[in-house]
Order: structure tokens, then C-alpha cells, then sequence
């Protein structure tokens, strides 16, 4: 993989060992334990870091002190030393205790997955949102692993059992985060409610806002970059980009759309930094329709469209209008093509080929559009047009000579097939909607 020289310098000295701990009674298979040790090789070599062996252990349970077991850290030293390695990297969470422990033993850095991903957002983040965004988090995951010394705290922990000094710096640098940790939150804030007012913003002009969200490595930005003539970094390693950028894009009917590039997901992606990019990640929620891009060639497609809808429920994006798009299928073989299913509407493209482009954008336009339908109904069926008020935006409304009323509707896909049947009798007429002027006011 392709570490930028930037990240080989910074991080040159780094030569570590993984470790990954498999839990039998998560049952997984033998690809899974083998993808998901691939993939923390990529994460730590986008980290910069060398990696120079692995090594796996299946266990019952995790031990408390060490994670893995006592003869397993032995045998970890013997790695360490023999390769000449100063960094053990895990790929699981480790609590504060074993960190010391493990530091104790082995006599090297130690870093966990969680970790390890937060110093990837960290050397990548470039703005002001996102570096306020990536220090919470680290400081949310160091707070309350603060209880020591140990060689990554080591300039903000105390003394180990000690009293008297050790302690008071500990308490005065747990202070000290706090406070900070309070302080970015309020300056983030501050970049919500821009950020929102922003979104209201774009909401007034009634232009439809179409997120990208997928897997890392899925070829989000690649798509932005084709489809829009945008230059997002695109890179084949994991996380290429961190902040969101957005724009515009023409339908092929001329109507302008905005197109909004999104920081990728992983599995295990630590729970505070979903929560700390939670300002950035509100543009998925806020899209008008979300594209899922799934990398097919991927061996772990089925289990990484899994964790992107995980993702999005603890995002509350669960219930939005959302197109499945099987990307990279120019690497798979023809005959596997169609075995891409996924739940809902789907598209199978290749983001390098031009073909494929456009029907993405024609696939994108029948999504949003919907259609306009002319409804009359009778000025006593309150539910009926309290239901119309809901699923669409009323374009006209009209009083009949014989008292009964007359809507022109236009009304998104999703919402016309979940409530159809109940406003198919009053239906008159339908069209393709084309919205060529912007709508002032349109509503949610
Ligand atoms: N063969 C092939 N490669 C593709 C396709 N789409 C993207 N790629 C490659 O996949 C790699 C990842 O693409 P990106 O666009 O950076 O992926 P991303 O989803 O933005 O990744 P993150 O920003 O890390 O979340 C790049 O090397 C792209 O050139 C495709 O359709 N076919
Ligand atoms: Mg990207």
C-alpha cells in the first residue's frame, strides 16, 4: 500500500507487531480473523507504522491483565525482540490497566485499534472542524485511562501506586483535560449551529442534498471526483478522507443537486470518535437521499454493508431514502455481477467507466424526483389530506365548483409506495416531476 512520504518520515521509527484476539464465541470464520488482521495492517501502515509480523490468539475470554494470555505475551516478547520491533499494536480496545501491563512486559509502546485510528484522523484532519473534532475524541478516550504512568501517557500520567506528586499532577491533568475536553465541545457547537444554519440555508433554495456514505476504501471520493469534476483526495488506502466536502452536481434533466463526499466507515470504529464527528457525520442524516457505496470486489462486502448500516442507525439514518451502489464491479467477474443484491433499490457500476456515470446520475434523478400527482378529494376526508400534507409538498390546492378539493402533489418515491394505497382512489393524474425552478420553503 501507498503511504505518503510525509506520514514515512513522521512516523519512520515505528516497527511494531500486531495482535489480534479472537474470541471463540464470536464464532468467525477463518477469512473474517484473516481480513480483519489485514486490515489493521492497512490501518497501521496508513498510519505509517512498519509492520513487521502478526500474530493471532483464540481464546475463550479476554484475560483482564494482558488481554491476551500469559504464555501468549511471552511469546509476543520473544517476536518483539527477535524482529527488532519497538510498537505492539492490538487489535482490540485496552483499558488503562492493561496498557501498563503489557508496557511492563514487553517493554515496548503499546497502542490499541482505537488508537491507532484516532492517529490516523489526526495526522489527516485538515479543518478547523475536524481537528476539534479528532483532539475530543482522543482526549474523551484518554480521560479515563489516566490512571498511571505508561509510555503514551507518559507526559500526563502520574506515578504507578504513587501518592503525593505523582497523584496531584494526575488529578491536575485530569483537570486539565476536563476543562478542555468542556471547551471543545462549546467551540463544536459552535460549528454545529453554522453548520445547520448553513443547511437551512441550502434547504430554503429547495436544491436536494444527496450524502455519500460507505465502507473506507469503498470509492466515495472517487465518485464525487468523476461525477463532479471535484479534486477530493482518492487514494487506495483506508480513510483517505476525513472531511466532508460538497458539490454541485447536474442531473441529467439540468436539475442541480449537491453532492457531499463523507469520512468512510470501518468495523469497531471507536464510539468516540462517532461521537465526536457526529457534527460532520449530520450530513448523511440531513441528505435528501443517501448513496451506500459498497466496494464488490471486496471479499468482506457482505460484512462491511453490515457495519455501514450499523453506522447509520447509531447515526438515527435508518429510515432514509437510500441507493444501494455496488461500485468496483469492473473487478469483478461478469458472472458475479448479478449475485449483488442488496434490500431496496440498487445500481451496479464502475466509477471508471463513463456509462455507468451516467446511469448513477439518471438512477440519482428518479430517486429524488418522484413524481407530482393531482388528487380531488372530498373537503370532509381530513386523514386523507393530513396524509397528503405528509408524504409530499403541495404544490397547488384548489377549491372544485362541487365543493371538493383538488392537490397537485409531488410526492417522493419511498414515501407514494408506503401510503399509496390509501391515496390511490383520489388520485386523477400523474407526472414525472422535473422542478426545473428552485421551490421557496420546501419543507422536510
Ligand atoms: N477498479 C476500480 N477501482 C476503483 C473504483 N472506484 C474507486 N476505485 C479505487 O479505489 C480506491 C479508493 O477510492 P476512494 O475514492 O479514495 O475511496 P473512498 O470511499 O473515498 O475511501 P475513504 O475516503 O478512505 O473512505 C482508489 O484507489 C480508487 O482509484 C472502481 O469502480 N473500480
Ligand atoms: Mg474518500
Amino acid at each position: 500500500m501507498k503511504v505518503s512520504s510525509h506520514e514515512v518520515n513522521v512516523r519512520q521509527e515505528e516497527k511494531a507487531v500486531l495482535v489480534s484476539l479472537v474470541l471463540k464465541s464470536d464464532r468467525l470464520t477463518e477469512a473474517m480473523i484473516q481480513y480483519s488482521l489485514e486490515e489493521l495492517v492497512r490501518l497501521a501502515e496508513t498510519a505509517g507504522v512498519e509492520v513487521l509480523d502478526t500474530m493471532v490468539q483464540a481464546k475463550d475470554a479476554a484475560d483482564s491483565r494482558w488481554l491476551i494470555g500469559k504464555g501468549k505475551v511471552e511469546e509476543l516478547k520473544l517476536l518483539l525482540d527477535g524482529h527488532g520491533a519497538n510498537v505492539a499494536i492490538f487489535n482490540q480496545e485496552l483499558s488503562g490497566a492493561q496498557v501498563r501491563n503489557l508496557e511492563q512486559a514487553l517493554d515496548v509502546k503499546i497502542i490499541d485499534r482505537t488508537q491507532l485510528i484516532l492517529d490516523i484522523f489526526a495526522q489527516r484532519s485538515k479543518t478547523r472542524e475536524g481537528i476539534l473534532q479528532v483532539e475530543l475524541a482522543q482526549l474523551s478516550y484518554l480521560l479515563p485511562r489516566l490512571s498511571g504512568q505508561g509510555k503514551n501517557l507518559s507526559r500526563l500520567g502520574g506515578g504507578i501506586g504513587t501518592r503525593g506528586p505523582g497523584e496531584t499532577k494526575l488529578e491536575t491533568d485530569r483537570r486539565h483535560i476536563r476543562n478542555r475536553i468542556s471547551e471543545l465541545r462549546s467551540q463544536l457547537q459552535e460549528v454545529v449551529r453554522h453548520r445547520s444554519l448553513h443547511r437551512e440555508r441550502r434547504k430554503k433554495t429547495g436544491v436536494y442534498q444527496v450524502a455519500l456514505a460507505g465502507y473506507t476504501n469503498a470509492g466515495k471520493s472517487t465518485l464525487l471526483n468523476r461525477l463532479t469534476e471535484a479534486d477530493v483526495y482518492a487514494e487506495n488506502q483506508l480513510f483517505a478522507t476525513l472531511d466532508p466536502t460538497s458539490r454541485s452536481l447536474q442531473l441529467p434533466n439540468g436539475q442541480e443537486i449537491v453532492l457531499t463526499d463523507t469520512v468512510g466507515f470501518i468495523q469497531h470504529l471507536p464510539h468516540d470518535l462517532v461521537a465526536a464527528f457526529r457534527a460532520t457525520l449530520e450530513e448523511v442524516n440531513e441528505a435528501d437521499l443517501i448513496l451506500h457505496v459498497v466496494d464488490s470486489s471486496s471479499e468482506m462486502r457482505e460484512e462491511q454493508m453490515r457495519v455501514v448500516h450499523e453506522v447509520l442507525q447509531e447515526l438515527g439514518a435508518q429510515g432514509k431514502e437510500m441507493l444501494t451502489v455496488f461500485n468496483k464491479i469492473d473487478l469483478l467477474p461478469r458472472n458475479q455481477v448479478e449475485w449483488l443484491t442488496a434490500e431496496g433499490d440498487l445500481l451496479r457500476i464502475s466509477a471508471l467507466n463513463e456509462a455507468d456515470l451516467n446511469q448513477l446520475k439518471l438512477a440519482i434523478q428518479n430517486q429524488l424526483m418522484g413524481d407530482v400527482h393531482r388528487f380531488v378529494l372530498p373537503a370532509d376526508r381530513g386523514d386523507a389530506i393530513a396524509l397528503l400534507y405528509r408524504v409530499g409538498e403541495v404544490l397547488e390546492q384548489e377549491a372544485e365548483e362541487d365543493g371538493r378539493l383538488q392537490f397537485r402533489v409531488h410526492v417522493k418515491r419511498n414515501e407514494y409506495e408506503k401510503h399509496a394505497y390509501k391515496l390511490a382512489p383520489f388520485i386523477t393524474e400523474s407526472s414525472r416531476d422535473s422542478r426545473p425552478e428552485a421551490e421557496p420553503g420546501r419543507g422536510e
